[in-house]
């Protein structure tokens, strides 16, 4: 690894079927295309399922984490997730809404970015069960980029309903 290749942290989540393809395979096929070229894939988390997150009724959501070294900047790295969402038939549309595939750039270095484009870390992540369980999983030593606050505290912070929730899967 030379010094232009930074670490990353993304999440991935399904909770529909893309053709024959259940979430996790999806998922398991999206980080295969993820990996080669400036992209590797150091370490991927179990897969976690979950509630849909706000709307229950929707289906449940395979969700993980993945630790990446890449030699992308943060905004290339981000159109190449974007790529492989629409290969795994992701569309935009309405906020929240079920969907074949979501990968989303969580930490990228220390890097702290505010744009409408792309906030680092993602803006939501520290409050998320389904992001921070299983980014703990692969990075339990991580500490978040501002404050430096371990990982584990924010962890802990969740709320336990949250984190009786998520149900590791055997794949
Ligand atoms: N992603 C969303 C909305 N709701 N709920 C769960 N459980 N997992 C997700 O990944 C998720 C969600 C929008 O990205
Ligand atoms: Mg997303
Ligand atoms: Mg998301």
């Amino acid at each position: 690894m030379n010094n232009s290749y930074k670490k990353a942290y993304i999440a991935f989540g399904a909770n529909l079927p893309f053709g024959q393809m259940s979430p996790g395979q999806t998922v398991t096929s999206a980080l295969d295309r993820l990996n080669g070229g400036p992209v590797r894939v150091l370490r991927r988390s179990s897969y976690w399922q979950s509630p849909a997150w706000p709307d229950p009724t929707q289906p449940p959501y395979i969700n993980g984490c993945a630790a990446l070294e890449t030699s992308l900047p943060p905004y290339a790295l981000l159109r190449r997730l974007m790529r492989v969402e629409r290969h795994f038939g992701r569309h935009r549309g309405v906020r929240n809404a079920p969907r074949t595939l979501d990968l989303d750039l969580i930490l990228y270095d220390d890097m702290c970015l505010h744009t409408p484009r792309l906030t680092l870390p993602h803006k939501r992540a520290r409050d998320r069960a389904f992001v921070l369980v299983p980014l703990y999983e692969i990075a339990p030593n991580l500490r978040w980029p501002r404050g430096h606050k371990p990982l584990r505290y924010l962890v802990k912070a969740l709320a336990d309903e949250d984190k009786a929730a998520l149900y590791r899967k055997n794949t």
